[in-house]
């Protein structure tokens, strides 16, 4: 007898349009209780937007591969816009191979080490919005924290920096189709890509940091000169925009909820739990996408071979299936297990340093101020993928 076969439902959604991507909360809920898997015809792709079918679906990669891009584009049908990450866009054993090398490089004893410099870093930024205290949570913080302390742990050269954030931009943005956010994000795209590539080569690094560190995996046989190219490349793209976008929507959850603030201010150990639960209730990387290499049986529907699934982490982390009120920032709720940071064998590599950075500046914040509230209106940043703001008015106090 076959397989029973239920009816695949079929929503209008555009999750890269103004409207979804400005507050897409109500379109999550519609596609989760639409059922476990999706059809979206705008784009003829699958989607996930319960937690267990995202979080089963990340874990099974060798049924939802990454190797055909972790966006729209199917690298098997299309050209994609840059060469494909060799970390983010492959499968194992080629993952394997260049996993194992940033793992070794990115781990928690590692990472540890820089704590002491970033939090001298942490102190000086803070100082300077505590003396002010009103101002702009990105352009004075979040923006500012991460590109003190990353681009230096990396190893790049002074001059040029400005060019980090708008790369990230255009990655993130080229997750999704070629619509108005990819082309504005694309206009400098020449002078940008240009420098991100100039900086990966060897000679470009000081001889400290992950880039010289990647390029001693080179030397001791374990990837070629070519491949620690490529690695250095994930580094500065995956690497900054998304930790600058954490950190304000850190700022965005605790001046949205300030009784949390007292929270944490009595008891700080709860930091690393807060960040968890902000990740999950503002998950700046808000869908990754997959590729079936099978027909596979979703409850019923079968999802043919080579169809792009695109996976709503961030529906997955309010997903009233698996979380008690969650839409409520609770920063003492067990928020482990959320899929911001992914699941499965590509789980966020760069999380320790995420961690550390979201740790020391927020511990430096809860050493001065014991309150956080909003100075007017945030403005939202629009991106195919990410979710933050250009602008949070914020006041604190002393
Ligand atoms: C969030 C990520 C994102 C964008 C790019 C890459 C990785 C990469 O490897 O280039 S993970």
């Amino acid at each position: 007898m076959a397989v029973q076969q239920n009816k695949l439902p079929e929503l209008d959604i555009d999750p890269f349009s103004t409207e979804f991507l400005t507050d897409p909360y109500p379109f999550h809920a519609q596609m989760r209780d639409a059922g476990p898997v999706v059809w979206l015809p705008k784009y003829e792709i699958y989607a996930m937007a319960r937690f267990d079918e995202v979080d089963a679906s990340l874990r099974d990669w060798e049924t939802y591969s990454s190797a055909a891009g972790g966006g729209l584009t199917n690298f098997n049908k299309e050209e994609p816009w840059r060469k494909p990450s060799i970390i983010l866009e492959a499968d194992p054993p080629l993952h394997t191979r260049t996993r194992g090398v940033l793992n070794k490089i990115l781990n928690r004893a590692a990472i540890e080490k820089l704590r002491a410099g970033f939090e001298t870093i942490a102190d000086e930024v803070v100082e300077q919005i505590v003396q002010k205290g009103t101002f702009d949570g990105i352009k004075e913080l979040a923006e500012v924290f991460p590109l003190r302390v990353f681009p230096d742990a990396v190893g790049l050269r002074k001059d040029g920096r400005e060019n980090l954030l708008p790369y990230g931009n255009m990655a993130f943005n080229a997750f999704g189709p070629r619509n108005a956010l990819f082309e504005e994000s694309f206009k400098k795209a020449n002078e940008v890509m240009g420098w991100i590539l100039a900086q990966c080569s060897r000679d470009a690094l000081s001889p400290e940091g992950f880039g010289a560190q990647i390029y001693a995996a080179a030397d001791d046989g374990d990837i070629s000169e070519e491949e620690a190219g490529l690695l250095v490349r994930s580094l500065l793209t995956a690497g900054l925009d998304t930790t600058v976008y954490g950190i304000a929507n850190a700022l965005f959850s605790f001046a949205s909820f300030p009784d949390q603030w007292q929270v944490l201010r009595n008891d700080p150990k709860l930091i690393r739990g807060a960040f968890d639960e902000v990740i999950r209730l503002q998950s700046p990387v808000q869908t990754f996408f997959r590729t079936t290499t099978r027909d596979v049986d979703v409850d019923g529907i079968t999802i043919p071979k080579n169809n792009k699934v695109i996976l709503f982490l961030a529906s997955g982390n309010r997903d009233p299936r698996k979380w008690e009120n969650p839409d409520e920032f609770d920063i003492q709720r067990r928020a482990v297990g959320h899929v911001g940071f992914g699941a499965g064998i590509h789980i966020c590599v760069g999380q320790m340093i995420a961690r550390l950075e979201s740790e020391v500046i927020l511990n430096a914040l809860l050493k001065r101020v014991r309150h956080i509230e909003f100075n007017g209106s945030p403005e939202r940043k629009l991106n195919n993928t990410l979710r933050g703001f250009n602008s949070l008015p914020l006041k604190i106090f002393e």
